[in-house]
């Protein structure tokens, strides 16, 4: 059950990410970066060298690794379980590979709404992804209370994109194609992934998580027409229903939506059940701050590319940054992903900056 799982876990010893997302006093503003746990580390490509992406998604031990390794090298206050938001559609019976060099590949999409019907209807969330949930358990126990462990999952128009695109895209065009034309089996598909994503989350704070994402990557392909019929309204229902769930069972397990580029739905995101609304750096952090009128927490949104920088420029960005967010109900993170060929000790230097210029500010106030 939600509760006994939880009795045996090490004590938490750095609660300053679930008190930031509560909007709670800290003593420094709290940093974990999107994709922490990827190629930019040698230990990460050294031990995914030769396997499986999938697979390696599928080990418990493997996942607890990755998730472990950028925890060894820096101050994140934060860990987030190595996975993919694509382990859904594949239980949902669809074949996913990760081609290298390409990313991942569904050799059949969907194409047309007749196709629906080869998707398994009533998904086994425990069965199908209960490696995920062993995962967490395990990366829980190992990760021995240094910092809280965040569980995620795509949101039902990422998903529906990459299941009908088969992939990567520029245009999404075959997925928006649906939209257009197909508005009622669009509905039904993210109807199902909804279902799905609900119970997967659910089963994932049973499992060790101590905070969800929703990663709603490809909102930016939407306008905000199509964002609030196709993304907004299943966005909501999540979280409402998630958290509907763990009020009955007496947990309050914060959550993060990330729609990536829907800067014209920031209200609208402050106010659809979440605890903190992840930003890319296409917006304003004043601004932001602004719009969601003191509502929600805010995680981001330094521009991924600003680790190419010189560590003394990064220094002075994470000082503006902090400036314009504010150090109260804020969460340090990129505006998305770390990329492949960043250097490591940059990334050290924005946490440690993070850390470091967040410190005096809190002391000065
Ligand atoms: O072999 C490899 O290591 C491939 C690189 C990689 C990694 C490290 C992929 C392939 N997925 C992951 C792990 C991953 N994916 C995590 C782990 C934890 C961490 O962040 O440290 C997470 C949270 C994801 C989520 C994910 N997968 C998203 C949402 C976040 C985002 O980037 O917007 C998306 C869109 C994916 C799909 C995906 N998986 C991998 C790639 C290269 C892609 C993007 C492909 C594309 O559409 O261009």
């Amino acid at each position: 059950s939600l509760v006994n799982s939880f009795l045996d876990f090490p004590q938490l010893r750095n609660d300053t990410f679930l008190r930031a997302a509560r909007g709670e006093e800290t003593e420094h503003v709290p940093v974990w970066c999107m994709r922490q746990a990827g190629r930019y580390l040698t230990e990460f490509r050294e031990f995914r060298a030769g396997k499986d992406f999938f697979e390696t998604c599928q080990s418990p031990e493997a996942c607890c690794e990755l998730t472990l390794q950028p925890l060894r090298r820096f101050g994140f206050d934060a860990a987030i379980i190595f996975s993919d938001i694509l382990v859904i559609p594949q239980a949902l019976g669809m074949d996913v590979q990760m081609v290298a060099g390409k990313g991942p590949t569904f050799p059949e999409p969907l194409k047309e709404p007749e196709d629906l019907q080869r998707l398994t209807a009533k998904v086994d969330v425990g069965k199908e992804l209960g490696y995920v949930f062993k995962a967490i358990t395990l990366t829980r126990h190992k990760i021995e209370g240094k910092v809280p462990l965040i569980g995620f999952s795509g949101a039902p128009w990422t998903l529906m994109s990459y299941m009908i695109e088969g992939g990567g895209s520029n245009t999404h065009s075959k997925a928006k194609r649906w939209l257009y034309r197909h508005p009622e089996a669009s509905h039904m598909l993210l109807t199902m992934l909804t279902d799905v994503i609900v119970e997967y989350l659910l089963g994932q704070v049973a499992a060790g998580a101590q905070a969800l994402q929703v990663f709603e990557s490809h909102a930016g392909i939407l306008g905000p027409v199509h964002f609030n019929e196709y993304s907004l309204p299943y966005l909501r229902d999540i979280a409402r229903r998630v958290k509907d769930e763990l009020k009955e069972a007496g947990q309050d397990v914060p959550m993060i939506v990330f729609a990536k580029d829907a800067h014209y739905a920031v209200e609208d995101l402050s106010q659809s059940h979440y605890d903190v609304v992840g930003l890319d750096w296409t917006i304003d952090p004043q601004s932001a701050r602004e719009r969601t009128g003191g509502k929600v927490s805010l995680q981001g949104n330094m521009d991924p590319c600003a680790l190419y920088a010189p560590k003394e420029r990064i220094s002075d960005i994470v000082k503006k940054m902090l400036e314009g967010f504010g150090t109260r109900g804020y969460i340090a993170n990129l505006g998305h992903g770390v990329y492949p060929d960043m250097d490591p000790e940059n990334v050290g230097a924005f946490v440690e900056a993070v850390h470091q210029h967040s410190k005096q500010m809190i002391k000065k106030i």
